[in-house]
């Protein structure tokens, strides 16, 4: 036994920034080191992602209560994961999935799977006194990513009438991560301004940005160039805009119903219209979720037609999934995708998807879940990937900005050995 063998595994039932439970795992390594784990839970979620494994008792949290995934942490997961060294991550993962024998890792629960293996690399980390992005990967030189920040909420995160999920800007063109997020934090309080005199709420969605009614997705889209301007930006050179439509939330029966505003029913053709004005018209790089995952042919259609000008990020329709992803490309979808490992379930599945994204000139943006926990995992994985990008939502909300404020610190912690991505990861598609 070495002094990584992980003696214990423990876990419990938290709340996540919804006020739901989530899972939160601790794992104890025989040197004494003891780290613990939590999972995020999302809203707008892919129908092909990995089980998030909950109750279904009414009596308890109105059935989402985690306790079965929590009981197969403690009763089935513990007793095979208990003696193996936290620093073979691979190994702890491959017996996990095995473990679970499911395709969809639905017998004992992606959110419980994933809270072992995170915990099990935390711990590992700490074991060597390590960073968890030297850990994850030790290079020589490491990208801090551009920050996808979800100013304005709508879609499934927002009690308003905005159909589009998530309206974000990009401060690439700030010198460094910090500078960009000051920039953004600065945009963040003129948009709050802006909605105040105009009468809007300023009350925030799930993920901190601002929800209020708006009259179109174009007066979002207005409101946010208003903002930037008024912080003394220039959209489209300092700052640019990305949206996540995830429009698989709208689309029934074949037609995308722009149900929360002015109820319109557009097919694949009026929605290409749609975004092509959208891009023609403002600084947006990036479009993600733009068609929804049951619809591979608007996919197909929005990618040839506007894939030169915009990146188009996969999120709903990969869910992280190698062999989605895999399929996707060779049919020519996206151009990019959207990574979260509760969609997958472990840390190595979700690295191997990174890596085989990144070798097929897929952009990888690292993302966080719109119920959230205070878990910083994800600004270290971002950064020991090297994806060059991150959304984690607004610059409000702890459980949000911890994740700026722990990409901060790495920062700092690099110096020399950080650079930021800046605007090269968007070079293709900025005149
Ligand atoms: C998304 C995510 C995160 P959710 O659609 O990209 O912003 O939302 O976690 O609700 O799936
Ligand atoms: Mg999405």
């Amino acid at each position: 036994m070495s002094e990584t063998t992980i003696s214990e595994i423990k876990s419990r039932e938290i709340l996540d920034s919804r006020g739901n439970p989530t899972i939160c795992t601790r794992i104890f390594l025989k040197s004494g080191i003891t780290q613990e784990a939590s999972i995020p839970s999302g809203a707008s979620t892919g129908k092909r992602e990995a089980l998030e494994l909950r109750d279904g008792d009414p009596s308890r949290y109105l059935g989402k209560g985690v306790l079965t995934a929590v009981n197969n942490v403690r009763n089935i997961i513990a007793p095979e994961i208990t003696g193996l060294d936290a620093l073979k991550q691979a190994e702890i993962d491959k017996r996990l999935i095995e473990l679970d024998g499911t395709p969809s890792k639905k017998k004992l629960g992606a959110n419980a799977i994933l809270s072992v293996s995170l915990a099990a690399a935390q711990g590992a980390a700490k074991a060597l006194g390590l960073e968890l992005f030297e850990y994850i990967e030790k290079k020589d030189k490491y990208l801090l990513p551009v920050p996808l920040i979800n100013i304005l909420n709508g879609g499934a995160h927002a009690d308003n009438n905005v159909d589009i999920q998530e309206f974000m800007i990009a401060p690439a063109g700030g010198i460094n991560f910090s500078e960009s997020i000051r920039m953004a934090a600065e945009v963040f309080q003129q948009l709050k301004k802006i909605l105040k005199k105009k009468g809007y709420s300023t009350a925030v969605g799930d993920e901190g940005g601002f929800a209020p009614n708006l009259k179109s997705n174009k007066e979002a889209l207005d409101i946010i160039l208003a903002a930037i301007e008024r912080a003394g930006y220039k959209a489209g050179s300092d700052i640019f805009l990305a949206l996540d439509a995830a429009a698989s939330e709208f689309f029934q029966d074949n037609i995308y119903v722009f149900h929360k505003s002015d109820g319109s029913r557009k097919n694949i053709d009026q929605m290409i219209k749609f975004y092509s004005s959208l891009v023609d018209n403002y600084p947006i790089v990036s479009i993600e979720d733009g068609f929804s995952e049951d619809d591979w042919e608007g996919w197909k259609i929005m990618t040839d037609e506007l894939g030169q000008k915009i990146q188009i990020v996969g999120d709903d329709i990969f869910v992280t999934n190698l062999k989605i992803l895999k399929e996707g490309i060779q049919r020519g979808i996206g151009n990019s995708i959207l990574i979260k490992l509760n969609q997958i379930g472990s840390l190595s599945e979700t690295i191997e998807t990174v890596k085989y994204a990144q070798k097929h000139n897929y952009p990888c943006v690292i993302s966080h879940r719109s119920g959230e926990t205070s878990s910083t995992f994800i600004a270290d994985l971002s950064v020991a990937l090297n994806t060059g990008q991150i959304k984690t939502g607004s610059v409000s909300r702890s459980e949000r900005v911890a994740k700026y404020n722990r990409l901060m610190e790495i920062e700092e912690i690099l110096g020399e050995k950080g650079s930021y991505a800046g605007k090269k990861v968007f070079q293709k598609y900025i005149t």
